[in-house]
C-alpha cells in the first residue's frame, strides 16, 4: 500500500488562502535539493507520523536546513507529537502537537509577524537554545469548518497511490478519535480519548472530490458512532455514489451493528480490517481490548455470512512459546480462509500506556525496529527461533498462494485478483523478512536501514 499524504492535505488546505503551499511526497521523489532550490520557501513542514521513519524526517530536515538555514522548519504528526522531545538537537524550529490545522496557521502568522511563538497554543518550539511547550490547543469543535484536504497538491502523484491492489485509491476521514482504551495504541491518545464526527454531507462532498474509486476510511474505529454511520450510509446512497470502501470496525461493532454493516456493503464495502489482536481471554484483558474471544469468533461468522472480505490483525506478543505461534496457525486457518491476517509484533509505541509500563524493558532505541516487524520488548524463545516463528506463521499462511495448488484452488473459486495480491505480499515477505534479515537489523546502527536509497536518490540535483 502507498497512500496519499492526508495529514499534509489537510496542513496544505488550512494555509493554501493565506500562503503559496506544495506538497513533495518523499517516498515518491527523486531529489529533494532541486524541489527546493525550484520552489525557493520560506518555511518548510515536514510529516513525521511514523516512529520507524524518523530518521528519514532528520534527513529532511537537515537537506532543508543546508540548502538553506534561515528556512523556518516544523514537523507535526503522530510521532512527533508523542515523542516531541525526539526533535531536540535537531534541525527542525517546532513541533505542532496533536492536530495541526489551526496551529499551523497561528504558527506562520507569528513567525512572519515576527510575534513571539509562545502565543502559540498545541506548539514547542526553540528558544534560545532551550525548547519550551506551550499549552494545549483546545481540539476542535466543528470538524466541518476544517478545510476539505488540498488533493490537487498531490494530484502529480495519484498514479502512485494504491491501496491494496486497487489503483489508484485515496483516503478520507469521516471521524477523529477512538472511545476505545487499548493499551498498546497510540491513536486515542494522540486524540485525547475524544470522538468527533464529520456531517454526513461533507463526507460526501469529501467522497466526491477524489476522483479514485477504490477509498480506504482513515476511522480507527468505524461504527463506533452507530447513528453517525447510518447517516452517513443515506448520505453516499443519496448521492448515488459508486465507489468501494475499506473500513477498520471492533469485533463488538461488528456484532452489535450487522445490519448497519449490511447497509455498508450494499452502498459499497469492499472489505474490513478487524483488531482480533488475541485468540486468549488472558491477553485481550492484558491489552485492555475490551473484548471476547467469542465475540471474536462470532464476527468472523458475521463477515463470512454477509460475504465481506476482511483482514484479521492479531498481536504476537514476545511471551509467545512455540505453541502460541502453532496455537494461531491453526486459528486462523481454520476461521480466516481467503482473507489476509496481518501479524504485527507488540511494540511499546511513544505516547502508549504499553510504552510507560514496559520502558524499562526495550531493549533497543533504535526507532527503525518500530515498524511491528521487529521485537524491542525481551522475546521468551530468544530472538533467533522467535522470528523462525514469526516468519513461518506468515508463510504458512501465505505459502499456499504462490504454489500451483493455491493458483487452482483460486482459479476455481474465480479469486484470482485476491491470488494475486497474497501472492505478491508472501514472496516480498519471503524476501525481506527472512529471519536472519529480522535479526541482521538489530545489528545495524540506528537510521541505517532507512538511508538505503534516501540520501542517493534525494540529495541529487
Ligand atoms: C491510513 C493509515 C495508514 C496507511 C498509510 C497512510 C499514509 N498516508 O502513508 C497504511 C495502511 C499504508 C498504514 C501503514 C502503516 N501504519 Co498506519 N495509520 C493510518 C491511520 C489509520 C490514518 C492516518 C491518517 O491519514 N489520518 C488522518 C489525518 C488527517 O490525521 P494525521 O495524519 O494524524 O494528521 C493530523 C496531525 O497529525 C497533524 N499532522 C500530520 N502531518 C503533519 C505534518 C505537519 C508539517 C504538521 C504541522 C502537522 C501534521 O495535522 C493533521 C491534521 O490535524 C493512522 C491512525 C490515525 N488515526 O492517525 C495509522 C498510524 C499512523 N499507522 C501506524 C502504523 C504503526 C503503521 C504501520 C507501521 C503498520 C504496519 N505494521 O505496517 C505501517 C507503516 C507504513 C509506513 N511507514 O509508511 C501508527 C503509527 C504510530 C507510530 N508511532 O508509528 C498509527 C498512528 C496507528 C496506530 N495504531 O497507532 N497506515
Ligand atoms: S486499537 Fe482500535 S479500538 Fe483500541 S484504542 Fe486503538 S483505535 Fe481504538
Amino acid at each position: 500500500m502507498l497512500l496519499e499524504p492526508l495529514g499534509l492535505e489537510m496542513i496544505g488546505a488550512s494555509l493554501q488562502s493565506e500562503h503559496q503551499v506544495d506538497i513533495l511526497d518523499m517516498r515518491l521523489e527523486p531529489s529533494l535539493r532541486r524541489k527546493v532550490a525550484q520552489f525557493k520557501p520560506d518555511a518548510v513542514g515536514v510529516a513525521s507520523s511514523f516512529t520507524a521513519d524518523v530518521y528519514n524526517v532528520f534527513r529532511v530536515l537537515d537537506i532543508v536546513k543546508e540548502y538553506n538555514p534561515h528556512i523556518f522548519s516544523f514537523v507535526g504528526g503522530q510521532h512527533a507529537t508523542m515523542a516531541h522531545a525526539d526533535f531536540i538537537g535537531r534541525k527542525a524550529d517546532a513541533v505542532v502537537l496533536g492536530e495541526g490545522e489551526l496551529t499551523v496557521r497561528e504558527l506562520l502568522d507569528c513567525w512572519e509577524h515576527y510575534r513571539p511563538l509562545k502565543e502559540v497554543s498545541g506548539l514547542a518550539f526553540r528558544h534560545d537554545g532551550s525548547w519550551i511547550t506551550n499549552t494545549p490547543r483546545r481540539l476542535i469543535q466543528d470538524l466541518d469548518e476544517v478545510p476539505l484536504p488540498a488533493r490537487s497538491l498531490v494530484s502529480k502523484y495519484l498514479p502512485n497511490y494504491h491501496l491494496i491492489w486497487q489503483q489508484p485509491g485515496a483516503l478520507v476521514e469521516t471521524t477523529r478519535g477512538c472511545p476505545h482504551r487499548c493499551k498498546f495504541c497510540s491513536v486515542w491518545k494522540f486524540w485525547r480519548g475524544s470522538l468527533r464526527s464529520r456531517s454526513p454531507e461533507r463526507i460526501v462532498e469529501d467522497l466526491s472530490q477524489t476522483e479514485c474509486e477504490d477509498v480506504l476510511f482513515t476511522d480507527d474505529s468505524a461504527l463506533s458512532n452507530p447513528a453517525c454511520s447510518e447517516n452517513i450510509v443515506d448520505a453516499i446512497k443519496k448521492a448515488g455514489l459508486r465507489k468501494r470502501y475499506i473500513m477498520q470496525v471492533r469485533a463488538d461493532s461488528i456484532v452489535n451493528c450487522r445490519d448497519l454493516l449490511s447497509r455498508w456493503k450494499d452502498v459499497g464495502l469492499d472489505c474490513v480490517f478487524v483488531g482480533f489482536e488475541s485468540i486468549k481471554q488472558q491477553e485481550l484483558d492484558n491489552y485492555g481490548k475490551r473484548l471476547t474471544v467469542d465475540c471474536c469468533e462470532e464476527a468472523i461468522t458475521i463477515l463470512h455470512e454477509l460475504g465481506l472480505s476482511f483482514t484479521g490483525s492479531f498481536i504476537i506478543s514476545p511471551d509467545f512459546e512455540k505453541e502460541d505461534f502453532a496455537a494461531l496457525r491453526c486459528f486462523v486457518r481454520k476461521h480466516m480462509k481467503m482473507s489476509m491476517p496481518t501479524f504485527p509484533i507488540l511494540t511499546p509505541l511513544p505516547g502508549t500506556v504499553l510504552y510507560k509500563e514496559r520502558a524499562a524493558e526495550i531493549i533497543s532505541d533504535n526507532y527503525e525496529l518500530y515498524d511491528l516487524l521487529h521485537s524491542i520488548l525481551p522475546t521468551r524463545l530468544g530472538l533467533n527461533k522467535f522470528y523462525k516463528q514469526f516468519v513461518r506463521l506468515h508463510t504458512s499462511y501465505y505459502y499456499v498462494y504462490i504454489t500451483p495448488i493455491g493458483f487452482k484452488k483460486a482459479l476455481s473459486r474465480g479469486n484470482l485478483r485476491e491470488f494475486l495480491s497474497q501472492a505478491l505480499k508472501a514472496i516480498s515477505m519471503l524476501l525481506n523478512n527472512h529471519p536472519w534479515a529480522l535479526l541482521k537489523h538489530h545489528k545495524l546502527p540506528p537510521g541505517q536501514r532507512s538511508m538505503n536509497g534516501f540520501p542517493k536518490q534525494a540529495r541529487r540535483i
